[in-house]
């Protein structure tokens, strides 16, 4: 890395560390990006997940209605990668940040892939549901079914309806209770750490406003610190930008 992109890295981390320092509470808000350098592909990169799937046929309940063979084949596939990837230094950072805070710190994560949990980190809001889950169709149950392959169109073991991947698809409504916390946890932080999201996705991106107070009475506005490879829809909204990847990054949060 160049000189000055280090001195630029280094005095954001600086910033960065400063913000922390003073923080009462903290949380986190996660993307595929703090997944990559674990081997998960992201979403939106070119190799990016959604590639030779259309969003539609592959995570809304419509292409599931559709096609739910085809879903579960994706989904599958997913589950199987996950199988082989291990949590990378920077879930490992956001493990330590927790124990520094405590019950003051949330990490609310998109992803669905488990590897902060894997990592360690125990109070973790999966908003987008998790690939380790299954739902049922008919009696709605919710089983963990480990990462196991569940065949194309797995039935639920009490009603024999079709089971689903227990995440949230495009025009689904985040799970009841996860979303309300996630909020809340973002209302009340001094600083919420975005780290490795195109912040693209709502209502979760609507965090980094909720951490700023920009919709509410918040006594002290809270600092936003994103962690990214390159600028994205938060990058205008956070108070500090730290670039690079986030599993040399965070860890040097924990300096
Ligand atoms: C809903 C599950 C309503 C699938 C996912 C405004 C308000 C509310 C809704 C909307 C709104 N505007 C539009 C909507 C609709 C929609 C939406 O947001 N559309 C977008 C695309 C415009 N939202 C919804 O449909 C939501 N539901 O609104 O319901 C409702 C309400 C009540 C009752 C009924 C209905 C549901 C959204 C959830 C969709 N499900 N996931 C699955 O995972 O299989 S979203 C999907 O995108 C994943 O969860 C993923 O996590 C998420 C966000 O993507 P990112 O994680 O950010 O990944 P991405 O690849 O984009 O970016 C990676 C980043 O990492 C990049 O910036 C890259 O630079 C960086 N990076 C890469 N490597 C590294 C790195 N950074 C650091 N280090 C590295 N090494
Ligand atoms: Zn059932």
């Amino acid at each position: 890395m160049s000189d000055t992109a280090d001195r630029v890295l280094n005095e954001a981390l600086d910033r960065a560390a400063g913000a922390l320092k003073a923080a009462k509470s903290v949380a986190v808000l996660t993307g595929a990006g703090v997944s990559a350098e674990s081997g998960v592909p992201t979403f939106r990169a070119s190799d990016g997940l959604w590639e030779g799937h259309r969003i539609e046929d592959v995570a809304t309940p419509t292409g599931f209605r559709k096609d739910p063979g085809l879903v579960w084949k994706f989904y599958n596939a997913r589950r199987a990668n996950v199988r082989t990837v291990r949590p990378n230094p920077g879930h490992l950072a956001l493990v330590k940040l927790e124990q520094r805070w405590g019950d003051k710190f949330t990490l609310v994560t998109q992803n669905v892939d488990g590897l902060h949990r894997f990592a360690g980190s125990k109070k973790v809001l999966e908003i987008h549901g998790s690939l380790y889950r299954t739902r049922c169709t008919g009696c709605k149950k919710i089983e963990d079914r480990g990462l196991l392959d569940l065949g194309d169109l797995p039935a639920c073991p009490t009603c024999t309806a079709m089971l689903r991947p227990d995440i949230v698809w495009f025009h689904e409504a985040l799970p009841e209770g996860v979303w309300e916390a996630a909020m809340f946890a973002a209302h009340e932080a001094d600083v919420l750490l975005v780290a490795g999201t195109s912040a693209v996705v709502y209502p979760a991106a609507s965090l980094i406003p909720i951490a700023k107070g920009d919709r509410s009475l918040k006594p002290v506005p809270g600092t936003v610190i994103e962690f990214n490879l390159t600028q994205t829809e938060a990058s205008s909204q956070a108070d500090i930008c730290v670039f690079g990847p986030s599993g040399q990054t965070l860890p040097r949060l924990c300096e």
